[in-house]
């Protein structure tokens, strides 16, 4: 006997805007969310005072059965910079070290990174149809280094749990500034 739960759930999704319904929960993150991220303080300030600034928004979908829990985020990341540094995602690493994740990239341009913080580090280009497998134990972020909106789709395990705390202390290994309107990457100085 199923219960209510163990039947299939589908939402209709448009790649173009990243946005699918029916959608229980959508998170909007501002400038004032990812404060320690970026690198130019200043700029983050100044952003802050007149009024804040978008950067992406979540929307989320949990799938929990009685013997299995997954879910689905979609991320639009809004194209612009903060100071040069463009847009991007918070970064987190999961709780659980035995939890990886599926992205897939559906529209626009940018970078996955992805960090061990003990030393390894990859830029993963990133334009729509990449699709990344990311290990457990790797912290992963994605950056908009286009002129158009970035989606991607995530998949992942609801227990995986989110660590924000550690990416905010150290950062990951490298950024990604706007130089002469093209995407270079620096030594993260944190
Ligand atoms: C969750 C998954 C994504 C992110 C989303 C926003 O494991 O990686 O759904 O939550 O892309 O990024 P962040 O770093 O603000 O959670
Ligand atoms: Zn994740």
């Amino acid at each position: 006997m199923l219960a209510e739960n163990d039947y299939p759930i589908s939402v209709e999704f448009d790649p173009q805007s990243g946005i699918f319904t029916p959608c229980p929960k959508l998170t909007p993150r501002y400038v004032s969310d990812l404060k320690q991220m970026f690198h130019d303080q200043q700029a983050v300030e100044e952003i802050i005072h007149s009024g804040d600034r978008l950067v992406y928004e979540i929307r989320y979908h949990p799938f929990k059965t009685s013997k299995s829990d997954m879910a689905l985020g979609v991320t639009r990341i809004f194209p612009g910079t903060v100071g040069n540094e463009y847009h991007m995602t918070k970064g987190h690493i999961h709780e659980r070290d035995d939890q990886p994740e599926i992205y897939y990239c559906v529209h626009g341009e940018g970078f996955l990174l992805l960090d061990t913080l003990q030393g390894e580090f990859r830029a993963v280009p990133w334009k729509a149809g990449v699709i990344t497998h990311i290990p457990p134990m790797w912290a992963h972020r994605v950056v908009n280094t286009g002129d158009d909106l970035l989606v991607f789709v995530a998949t992942y395990h609801l227990s995986a749990g989110h660590d924000y705390e550690i990416v905010e202390k150290q950062g990951f290994a490298q950024i990604v500034v706007k130089q002469n309107g093209k995407p270079v990457f620096l030594p993260n100085e944190k």
